[in-house]
């Protein structure tokens, strides 16, 4: 339920109204052409990607169930200007639990200011405490600490390690 989330917008938005010409809603295929790589490129290296690579990623990412991505359209243009997921990952611990990540969570420069990334995590949020995850969990630019700390989060005493290839 929306209305318990504990983080406030000021002025208000919401999943349904997330400000003007703004809809929420999951990914759908046709928004490789609605701009969504210029804004994940605004994250990290977000590559040169097919239609046809695009298309079986999304149709993976759809059969597994696990994955949750969503975006914010402009429908005054037809383009996206804000995207995020939830992964879903099942763990043996916990009485084989849920644990849910927060990845790719990027707003267009165009659209900053708007709510529109507490918006994307918040909602994310919430849905994996619906889906009964134990927790959730994310890797972020020491930047950005103060604005996930404002949406629940708190930095891990575990150190985050990786191997890059
Ligand atoms: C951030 C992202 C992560 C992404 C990484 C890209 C969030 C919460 N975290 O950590 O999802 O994978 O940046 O960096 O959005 P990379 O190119 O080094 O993987």
């Amino acid at each position: 339920d929306w209305s318990s989330s504990v983080v406030s917008f000021s002025p208000s938005i919401s999943p349904l109204n997330p400000g003007d010409s703004l809809v929420l809603r999951p990914l759908h295929l046709a928004d490789l052409d609605r701009g969504l790589y210029k804004v994940l490129s605004q994250l990290t290296v977000a590559g040169d990607v097919t239609k046809e690579q695009f298309r079986a990623n999304f149709e993976h990412m759809k059969k597994t169930g696990d994955y949750y991505v969503i975006v914010v359209e402009d429908t005054n243009v037809g383009q996206i200007v804000a995207t995020a997921m939830l992964i879903i990952e099942h763990k043996f611990i916990h009485g084989c639990a849920k644990r849910g990540r927060v990845e790719e969570v990027v707003v267009s420069d165009v659209c900053r200011g708007k709510q529109l990334g507490k918006l994307l995590v918040a909602v994310l949020t919430l849905l994996s405490k619906k889906l009964q995850c134990y927790k959730i969990t994310l890797e972020c630019a020491q930047k950005n600490v103060e604005f996930y700390k404002k949406l629940g989060y708190t930095p891990s005493d575990e150190t985050y390690m990786q191997c890059r290839f």
